[in-house]
């Protein structure tokens, strides 16, 4: 894939490079991103990104975020003496004109980053190992960004993990019935409204202060971390949605992929089963970069974060599923069903199993 339109739009921003091949990469559900190989050989690769702007409504604001976020962990990079910067963080390139990104003939908003050399994402793990380093990574990430004033960043999607307005969101969709789905699903619908007195604390807590606002990731699936060769983490990508909001919203989402032995879109619901052992290299990780910042209440409620996670996500996809599949996007019809009824199920696994998720934060 390599045609003239991606050619003019990759020469209109600042940097020389020689396009040697160009291919879609990732499995993410809102962007598209393509991997440009360049020649020669040795010379850098990049990533190229199309933001969906139908979600991300302000992405000059976005990349205004972004750059702000990725300089102030630079920064504190280089005050470390650490080498191998361009591998730890995230580093774009903005466009002549000077904006951090360029506008095609549609209106669509592209983006470009560094390739980071010799790394890979992982959709699973298997090694507590890997639990344990994915969630330091996660864990300092918050650290780097927690004397970084939180005026400085856009709501790059208001209201983001907020559980009021997404229920409310949720409610909207269940009366429009887009697309006559309503009355199939009621049984669904009702396990996520049953759980919502519960649920919506954690925004009262936030409103009224008894839990901070941090700059927070807000996407901490599992792949949204760099490995290398030999699976030590090198950096957080996927920087979109970093903004204000609780460390629990990224405990929790990270928990939400993997401490689930199963994808978040396995239809075969006895799959779905938690994954003790990793969940405590993970709380463990997670902790010790985590406890000098986080406060008590925080921590009490990081199982709780688990739990408010599924649900909102379950409620996500249910809900999009409501609105006639508008949102994420889809592998084949059904599908947001599919990841509805396994979050719901992944969630009911939560619940069986909290007594023992507290149990073991307090000992970590
Ligand atoms: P989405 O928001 O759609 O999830 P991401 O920004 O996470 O998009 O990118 C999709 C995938 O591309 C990632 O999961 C990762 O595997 C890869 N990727 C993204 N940025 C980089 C990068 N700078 N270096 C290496 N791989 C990257
Ligand atoms: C989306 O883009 P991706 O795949 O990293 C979504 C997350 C969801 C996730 C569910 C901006 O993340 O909030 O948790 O799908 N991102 C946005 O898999 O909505
Ligand atoms: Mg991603």
């Amino acid at each position: 894939m390599n045609n003239p339109i991606f050619s003019e739009l990759i020469s209109k921003f600042n940097i020389d490079l020689i396009i040697s091949e160009l291919v879609p990469f990732g499995n993410g559900h809102i962007n598209d991103t393509y991997l440009i190989r360049t020649s020669p050989e040795e010379a850098p690769d990049y990533i190229l990104q199309r933001k969906n702007h139908k979600i991300f409504k302000d992405v000059p604001g976005m990349m205004n975020n972004i750059m702000i976020a990725t300089n102030h962990i630079r920064n504190k990079l280089i005050a470390a003496g650490e080498k191998d910067i361009n591998r730890k963080v995230m580093t774009y390139f903005p466009a002549k004109d000077g904006k951090l990104f360029v506008n095609d003939a549609e209106g669509n908003f592209w983006t470009l980053f560094l390739f980071i050399a010799d790394s890979h994402g992982v959709e699973n793990i298997q090694k507590p190992e890997q639990a344990y380093s994915a969630a330091r990574a996660f864990g300092h990430f918050q650290l780097q960004l927690a004397d970084l004033p939180g005026e400085k960043l856009i709501e790059t999607i208001p209201n983001f993990h907020n559980g009021l307005s997404r229920l409310n969101d949720f409610k909207v969709a269940i009366d429009k019935d887009a697309a006559g789905r309503v009355k199939d699903n009621q049984v669904l619908i009702n396990k996520i409204l049953d759980r919502s007195a519960e649920m919506t604390s954690l925004q009262r807590w936030l409103n009224d202060k008894t839990i901070p606002l941090r700059i927070t990731h807000n996407d901490t699936k599992i792949n949204n971390i760099l490995f290398d060769q030999d699976n030590k983490t090198l950096c957080v990508i996927d920087l979109d949605t970093v903004m204000p909001g609780s460390a629990l919203y990224d405990f929790g989402d990270a928990i939400r992929t993997i401490g689930n032995k199963a994808p978040e879109d396995e239809p075969n619901l006895e799959k779905i089963a938690f994954n003790k052992e990793i969940f405590e290299a993970f709380a463990k990780g997670y902790l010790s970069e985590a406890k000098s910042f986080l406060t008590q209440m925080e921590i009490d409620h990081l199982s709780y974060s688990c739990r408010y996670m599924a649900w909102e996500q379950a409620m996500r996809f249910l809900a999009d599923y409501l609105n006639d599949d508008i949102y994420y996007k889809t592998d084949y019809p059904g599908h947001n069903l599919v990841r509805t009824k396994a979050q719901i199920r992944y969630l009911e696994v939560l619940e069986e199993n909290s007594a023992m998720m507290e149990a073991m934060i307090s000992e970590s």
